[in-house]
């Protein structure tokens, strides 16, 4: 390489160098760029090298031009990494940007679910009535859940097919609410006036008004002088509190083993208005299991039964909730539908 060669390598250089740093879009090409023209195989870098064989006089010449080549193109390399770094900013800033105009995102909440809806107005029915919340255990042992209600160990609810064993000697899933009744005599003397809502189980198959799991909320009065006239009024009260005046209520004899006298009783179905349909089958859902609470279960927990009397019932939730909300298949609380359970928003 002679001297003029040289020379015209660093004007070419100059202007290529310029323009390759000019067209750089990212620091990534423009690092390339930097490499390219000043990199160590780059024809400056050559030039550079070549300078040592050069005479006197064109080794200071272009030694010098050199230097200004490297200092123009080392220039220009920093003045585009800050342009390109005030575009990455201004970038991001734009990303960033909060529109003060946009309507705000209203967050997502849930909202109660329907069946502890309707537990909560019927136990509040009940302590404005003056009575007392209790909850028992789901998991039960023999006496609470059979023995001490009067349930011997004969009784077909004791059968496989009605209860859910856990697997524990003597164990059972609660069959009914009725349990805290027990639980309630035993922890305190006469009188007694209680509510105790929970969940429930039983083996059952599921079909539009009956649940393997389901939740019942039991109701037991225990003083001197409680007649069956009683349970009745407290019947009614409930009844035109939850459901008004236009619903009527059917007593019938039933036999449970822990009351005597004990009555089914049920309420005129909100599809048929008593005629008959799919939902109720004779036009009437029954709602609960109801009764004076039998003298040996208020032995069994201490209880003199030659002076208090009392009545106590239990009732299922999900056929309350179905009748006040005219859902025609209980299975629909469980299934977790969102467009089923949204419908509930601000009802409670
Ligand atoms: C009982 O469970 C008694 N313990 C009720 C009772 C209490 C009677 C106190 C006397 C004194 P029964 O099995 O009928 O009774 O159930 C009571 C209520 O629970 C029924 O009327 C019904 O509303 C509801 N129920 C019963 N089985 C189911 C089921 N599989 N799915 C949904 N609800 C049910």
């Amino acid at each position: 390489m002679d001297a003029q060669r040289a020379r015209s390598i660093l004007d070419e250089e100059l202007v290529r160098g310029r323009d390759a740093i000019a067209a750089a879009t990212s620091f990534e090409e423009l690092e390339a760029a930097k490499s390219s023209v000043l990199g160590r195989r780059s024809a400056f870098s050559e030039v550079q090298r070549a300078l040592g064989s050069f005479e006197h006089e064109d080794r200071k010449v272009l030694g010098a031009a050199a230097n200004d080549v490297r200092n123009a193109l080392r220039s220009a390399v920093q003045e585009r990494a800050s342009e390109l770094e005030a575009a990455d900013e201004e970038r991001l800033l734009d990303a960033d940007r909060v529109d003060m105009t946009l309507p705000g995102r209203r967050p997502r909440s849930g909202s109660m679910h329907p069946l502890a809806i309707v537990e909560r107005r019927i136990v509040e029915v009940f302590t404005r009535m003056g009575y007392r919340v209790v909850e028992g255990p789901q998991i039960e042992d023999d006496w609470h859940n059979f023995e001490a209600l009067n349930i011997p160990p004969d009784h077909p609810a004791r059968t496989m097919k009605d209860s859910l064993y856990v697997d524990v000697q003597g164990l059972v899933l609660r069959t009914e609410t009725s349990a805290a009744q027990i639980r309630t005599m035993e922890a305190q003397a006469p009188p007694v006036y209680i509510v105790s809502p929970g969940r429930v189980y039983r083996h059952e198959t599921p079909d539009a008004t009956h649940l393997p799991v389901f939740h019942q909320v039991e109701c037991l009065a225990v003083d001197e002088g409680i007649t069956f006239a009683d349970l009745k009024g407290t019947l009614e009260a409930f009844s035109r509190a939850m459901f008004g005046g236009d619903r009527r209520v059917r007593l019938n004899p039933d036999y449970f083993p822990f009351v005597e006298p004990g009555a089914q009783v049920a309420v005129s179905c909100f599809i048929c208005d008593g005629a008959g349909c799919r939902t109720c089958g004779n036009g009437w859902i029954e709602l609960l299991g109801a009764g004076m609470v039998h003298p040996k279960v208020l032995e069994n927990c201490g209880y003199d039964s030659e002076r208090y009397t009392g009545f106590a019932f239990g009732l299922g939730i999900e056929r309350v909730a179905m009748l006040q909300y005219a859902v025609p298949d209980m299975r629909m609380f469980g299934d977790g539908d969102v467009r089923f359970l949204e419908q509930f928003e601000g009802v409670a």
